[in-house]
């Protein structure tokens, strides 16, 4: 069945992905985890080989469409799941993929799961500016701002956001997700910009229970952990920080010694600007937008 579903996911074949889907179902105690197992896994194939050139954009937009059928299929049972468990409701959390990132198969799980665990979701879609979604959180009272973002540019738009937050006092906690973010990434860049009461990385929501853990009531009494595990410096390497872990706090306030006569430093092969010309625009726009033309804080 596993393989069945990469088979589909992969070539982009809908015809039977709702019949192996239910399958599926069938064989693991939650829906969530079809999702979070075989139809992952799945995924990751499909990243693999258009990582390596061997897919292509239009291939992953039909498995992604396959991979948006599956979980469509699957949503009326983790909403049965919820109908069924009950729960007082928990609290607004607004979702959004950040400016610049179209990906948002992974931000509308987080958003059913959400739901299903009786969070309100407000989900403002993908591409959505900083000011927008800090807008929003102000306007609708979010306790909660839960940023998705899967290529490497979108780091840089979650620290923006971050920063944002902390200009504009927004004191609600931050929720980081998608495939490229890590929890030290978001220790180390995103929580240094912000003091808002809880800045978290998960990419995986049913194994690290960040959907029980997000709503500001917990924050607070998670806080006094968090500040202990600072103090150990650990935090930085769960994730869980509001301050960057304290081997890079150290750094930065002790910049390490280097013996710069005794460097073996290679010379650039020119100093200096130089004119490279003609670049067509539209080259320049398509290496621009690049996933690893980002570099900026990185
Ligand atoms: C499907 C897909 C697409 C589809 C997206 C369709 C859609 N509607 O989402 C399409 C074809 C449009 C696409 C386009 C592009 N893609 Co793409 N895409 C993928 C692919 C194969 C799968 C992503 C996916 O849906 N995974 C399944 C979901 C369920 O996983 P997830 O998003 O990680 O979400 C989970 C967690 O991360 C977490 N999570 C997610 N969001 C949030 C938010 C919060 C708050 C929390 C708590 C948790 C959380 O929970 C989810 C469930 O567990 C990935 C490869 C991969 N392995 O990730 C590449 C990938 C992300 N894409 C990539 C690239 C390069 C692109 C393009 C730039 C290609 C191009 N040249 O145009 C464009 C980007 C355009 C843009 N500006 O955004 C690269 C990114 C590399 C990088 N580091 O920058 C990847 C990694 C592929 C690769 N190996 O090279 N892509």
């Amino acid at each position: 069945m596993a393989k069945r579903l990469a088979h589909a996911l992969v070539h982009g074949i809908v015809d039977f992905i709702e019949a192996d889907a239910e399958e599926a179902r069938q064989q693991y105690a939650r829906p969530l985890e079809v999702i979070e197992g075989p139809l992952m896994d799945g995924m990751r194939t499909v990243g693999d080989l258009f990582g390596a050139g061997k897919m292509f954009l239009p291939q992953v937009v039909k498995s992604a469409r396959a991979m948006k059928r599956a979980v469509a299929y699957l949503e009326p049972f983790m909403a049965a799941e919820k109908a069924a468990g009950g729960g007082a409701p928990q609290g607004k959390v607004l979702l959004a993929t950040v400016k610049g990132d179209v990906h948002d198969i992974g931000k509308n799980i987080v958003g059913v799961v959400l739901g299903c665990n009786s969070y309100e979701v407000i989900d403002l879609g993908v591409m959505v500016h900083a000011d927008r979604i800090l807008q929003a959180a102000i306007d609708q009272q979010a306790n909660v701002v839960g940023l998705s973002g899967l290529i490497t540019p979108s780091l840089d738009e979650m620290v923006f956001v971050a920063r944002e937050m902390q200009r504009r006092g927004l004191r609600v906690p931050l929720l980081i997700g998608g495939a490229t973010t890590s929890p030290q990434h978001t220790a180390v860049k995103c929580a240094p910009s912000t003091k808002v009461p809880r800045c978290t990385c998960s990419t995986r929501p049913g194994r690290s229970g960040w959907s029980r853990a997000c709503w500001t009531r917990r924050a607070a009494a998670s806080s006094s952990r968090r500040r202990a595990r600072r103090r150990s410096g650990r935090a930085g390497a769960r994730g869980e920080a509001g301050t960057p872990p304290r081997d890079a706090r150290a750094g930065a306030r002790e910049p390490p010694a280097v013996a710069w006569r005794a460097e073996d430093l290679p010379q650039p092969s020119f100093l200096g600007r130089r004119v490279v010309a003609p670049v067509p625009l539209a080259k320049l726009r398509s290496t621009s937008t690049g996933p690893s033309s980002s570099t900026r804080g990185s």
